[in-house]
C-alpha cells in the first residue's frame, strides 16, 4: 500500500479568511484543539491509512510550519516514510509562485517523478475529518476510476461555498460547477439518502479530496498549462474530456475550516458530550508534536471544557472552552465558548520581572476576567478584570490588538491587554 500512493497536502493559499490567525503563520500551522496544528489532520489521516510518503505544498509564512513538521514527523531509518515541505520556488522555467491548487501540484511534479507510485492523493490543509483513505483507494481501483473525488451532501446554504456535482446512477460525475450562486442551485440537487434528505442536504459537494491515477494527473496538468485550479478548471475539463471521474460519497463528519466562525465552531464543538470529531479513537489517532509537558494543575470549575497539557488554572469558571498547552488562568474569571490557544513557553521569574517593569501582566489570563465567544491566539497576556465580548454583539472590524469576525473576537498572537481592558 505505502508504495502505491504519494500524498500531496495543499498547504495554502494566503489564508486571508482565517486572518488574523494567519497574520504571521501559514494556514496549516494554525493551532487547533489545544495541542495540534491544522496540518496534523490530513497528515494523520494519511498515516492512519499507511500512506506515509507525504508532501505539504506551501508558499506563505512557512517558518512555523517548517519547524512543526521538522519537530514532529520522524520515521525509522528503515522505512521509506517522510513528511516533507515543498515551498513554492522560483526556477529558470518558472519565475512565479503557485498560481492556484493545480499550479502548485504542477510545479512540484518534478519532485515526485523519481518515486515509485501509481496514485496521487491530493488533500486540502484546512479540513477537519477522519476518513479512511484505504477505502477510497479500494473504491478507486474497483471502479477503474481515473479520478475519484470524495463528495458529501450539503444543504443549500453551504452549497455556494463548494464545487457541486451531479452523477449518473453508477457514480460517474457527469457535471460539475465550482461554487454556484444561490440562484443557480435549482438544477443541481441529487438523490441522497433519506437521512440526508431530512436535513436538507440534497447537493453533492466536492470535499476537495482527489485521488488521481498517476498518468491521468500528468496528462491533465501538462496538457492544460493554463489551468491553475482543480475546482475551477482541471476537474470541469476532465469531466468534459471523458476522463472517468467518479464520486466517492462520504457521510461522516467533515468540515472545511476556512473561515473564523467555522474554525471557532470546529474547536468549540470538541467540548460537546459526543463531539462529531473524535480525538479519542485510537484507530484514528491525530498525531502532533510530543512536547513532554507536565500534567495540568486545576482548581477551577469546569463544564464541558477540554484542557491540554501543562496548564495551570486557578479558581475560575470555564464552560465550553478549549484550553491550549501551557495556559495560565487566574482566580475569579468566567470564560465561556472560548478557544485559548495557549503559550509557546513558560515565563521565567526574570521574564515576569521584565514584563512587570513594562506594566505588562503575566502571560495567560488574569483574575476576575469575563470572556465570551472568543479565540485567544498564542502568547497573549491578559490582565485582571478584562472583559471580552460580554456585551452586545460587536460589529466586524480589524483593530490593533484584535479582530472581530461574525461576532467572534480574535485576540492577535502575543498581544497584551492591560488590567481593565474592555472589548
Ligand atoms: P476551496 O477550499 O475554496 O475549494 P482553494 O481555496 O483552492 O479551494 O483551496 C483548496 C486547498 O488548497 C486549501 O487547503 C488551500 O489552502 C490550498 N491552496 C490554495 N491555493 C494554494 C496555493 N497557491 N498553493 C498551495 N495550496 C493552496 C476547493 C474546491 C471545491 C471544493 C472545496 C472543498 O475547489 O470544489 O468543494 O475545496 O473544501
Ligand atoms: P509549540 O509547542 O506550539 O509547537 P514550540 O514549543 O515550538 O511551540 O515553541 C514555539 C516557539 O516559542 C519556539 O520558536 C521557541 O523557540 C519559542 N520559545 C520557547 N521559549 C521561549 C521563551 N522563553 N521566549 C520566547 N520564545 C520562546
Amino acid at each position: 500500500m505505502s508504495n502505491a500512493i504519494i500524498s500531496l497536502i495543499l498547504g495554502g493559499g494566503a489564508g486571508t479568511r482565517l486572518y488574523p490567525l494567519t497574520r504571521r503563520r501559514s494556514k496549516p500551522a494554525v493551532p487547533i484543539a489545544g495541542k495540534y496544528r491544522l496540518v496534523d489532520i490530513p497528515i494523520s489521516n494519511c498515516l492512519n491509512a499507511d500512506m506515509n510518503r507525504i508532501f505539504v505544498l506551501t508558499q506563505y509564512n512557512s517558518a512555523s510550519l517548517n519547524k512543526h513538521i521538522k519537530n514532529t514527523y520522524h520515521f525509522s531509518h528503515f522505512s521509506k516514510a517522510f513528511v516533507d515541505i515543498l515551498a513554492a520556488e522560483q526556477t529558470p522555467d518558472n519565475p512565479t509562485w503557485y498560481q492556484g491548487t493545480a499550479d502548485a501540484v504542477r510545479q512540484c511534479l518534478h519532485h515526485i517523478d523519481n518515486f515509485e507510485f501509481e496514485y496521487v492523493l491530493i488533500l486540502s490543509g484546512d479540513q477537519l475529518y477522519q476518513m479512511d483513505f484505504r477505502e477510497m483507494l479500494q473504491f478507486h481501483i474497483e471502479k477503474g476510476s481515473d479520478i475519484t473525488i470524495a463528495t458529501i451532501p450539503v444543504n443549500a446554504r453551504d452549497a455556494s461555498d463548494f464545487g457541486i456535482l451531479k452523477t449518473n446512477p453508477e457514480g460517474l460525475i457527469t457535471s460539475f460547477t465550482e461554487k454556484p450562486k444561490q440562484d443557480m442551485l435549482g438544477p443541481w440537487s441529487s438523490p441522497v439518502s433519506a437521512e440526508m434528505e431530512k436535513e436538507g442536504r440534497i447537493y453533492l459537494a466536492s470535499m476537495g479530496i482527489y485521488l488521481f491515477t498517476r498518468q491521468v494527473l500528468y496528462d491533465l496538468l501538462n496538457g492544460q498549462e493554463a489551468a491553475t485550479d482543480f475546482g475551477k478548471e482541471v476537474i470541469p475539463y476532465a469531466i468534459n474530456a471523458d476522463v472517468k471521474v467518479i464520486s466517492y460519497q462520504y457521510e461522516g463528519y467533515w468540515t472545511d475550516i476556512g473561515n473564523i466562525s467555522a474554525f471557532w465552531e470546529a474547536n468549540i464543538g470538541l467540548t460537546d458530550d459526543i463531539p462529531k470529531f473524535n480525538l479519542f479513537d485510537e484507530a484514528k489517532t491525530i498525531y502532533s508534536r510530543a512536547r513532554m509537558l507536565p500534567p495540568a494543575k486545576i482548581s477551577a470549575t469546569l463544564n464541558k471544557t477540554v484542557i491540554a497539557d501543562g496548564c495551570i488554572i486557578l479558581d475560575s469558571i470555564l464552560e465550553h472552552c478549549v484550553v491550549g498547552i501551557r495556559t495560565r488562568i487566574g482566580k475569579g474569571s468566567v470564560i465561556t465558548n472560548t478557544f485559548i490557544m495557549g503559550s509557546d513557553f513558560y515565563q521565567t521569574l526574570e521574564d515576569l520581572d521584565k514584563a512587570r517593569a513594562k506594566g505588562h501582566p503575566p502571560m495567560g489570563i488574569g483574575d476576575s476576567c469575563q470572556i465570551r465567544n472568543a479565540i485567544i491566539d498564542k502568547n497573549c497576556s491578559i490582565g485582571n478584570g478584562v472583559r471580552i465580548n460580554v456585551g452586545d454583539r460587536l460589529p466586524d472590524g480589524d483593530h490593533e490588538k484584535y479582530t472581530v469576525k461574525d461576532g467572534i473576537v480574535v485576540i492577535k498572537k502575543g498581544m497584551v491587554l492591560e488590567d481593565g481592558y474592555v472589548i
